[in-house]
């Protein structure tokens, strides 16, 4: 059961984002075709530095950024539309020889951690309902547990939060730039909103990493805010399973 007590009892140092592309969305009981993880160290939130090309200052993407990106055999058939919004397909994991999910991929990611200075916040675009699950997922097929000391957090539930705060706080004098608007809180339109040009290379885990920290980088120190005090524990999501399952949330 979730508590409020599993938040984080510092603030978060290193934030790792990440996005999954997989063979389709729930029910299908979809598998990992592609794992990105971009591990951000808070000093570079805080100190961010900006470009002068522009007439507006746009932070510059961070330069201290550890990176993993791993091709997955899913060993399973992509859905038409992921294969079409991914690119990916099934032959070509066969003709490029890929592995499939196994204790190797375990042993990257657990020395990947490793080298993060604790605390550790996984951070995902829909990670609630979506990447922390089907990680999960994967990770339970191995029979090991993995990542127990590391927390989690949803950009989507954060930037909603936020924004909910925000017209609380602020009806009737000054109001911030809200994230989305109520319905739209997608990848890239939010990245639209701020950068007035969509994003490139959508839906390759890569590809969304780099739209979802540049998003972040918007307003990072809320965001790190609502982190430390809302992430919750990695070891508390429930695997992703049959049917349309959801992990139980508080926020
Ligand atoms: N996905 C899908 N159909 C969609 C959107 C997503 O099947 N309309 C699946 C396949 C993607 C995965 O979800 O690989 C992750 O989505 P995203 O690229 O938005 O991270
Ligand atoms: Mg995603
Ligand atoms: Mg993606």
């Amino acid at each position: 059961m979730y508590t409020a007590s599993d938040s984080p009892s510092k603030p978060i140092e290193t934030f790792v984002f990440m996005d999954l592309e997989a063979t389709g969305l729930p029910p299908s009981q979809p598998k990992i075709a592609e794992m990105c993880l971009f591990a951000v160290n808070r000093h570079a939130f805080e100190n961010p530095q900006y470009s002068n090309s522009s007439s507006r200052p746009v932070p510059l993407f961070p330069r201290l950024v550890d990176k993993l990106c791993i091709c997955i055999n899913p060993d399973k058939p992509f859905t038409p539309a992921a294969s079409t919004i991914t690119g990916l397909n099934n032959e070509a994991f066969a003709w490029n020889k890929k592995q499939s999910f196994n204790i190797h991929i375990m042993h990257m990611i657990v020395a990947f951690f490793s080298r993060q200075y604790p605390p550790i916040c996984l951070v995902a675009h829909s990670g609630c309902n979506y990447d922390f699950p089907l990680l999960k997922a994967e990770l339970s097929v191995l029979g090991i547990s993995a990542l127990d000391d590391i927390y989690c957090a949803d950009t989507i539930k954060a930037m909603k939060a936020l924004d909910k705060e925000n017209n609380q706080l602020h009806q009737f004098t000054y109001r911030p730039i809200p994230f989305g608007s109520k319905k739209n809180y997608k990848l890239h339109d939010l990245y639209f909103k701020f950068y007035k040009v969509y994003p490139s290379n959508s839906h390759s885990a890569e590809g969304d990493v780099i739209t979802l920290i540049r998003v972040f980088q918007q307003r990072a120190r809320d965001l790190m805010l609502w982190m430390d005090f809302n992430a919750r524990r990695f070891n508390t999501i429930r695997a992703m399973c049959k049917g349309n399952e959801r992990c139980t949330s508080i926020f």
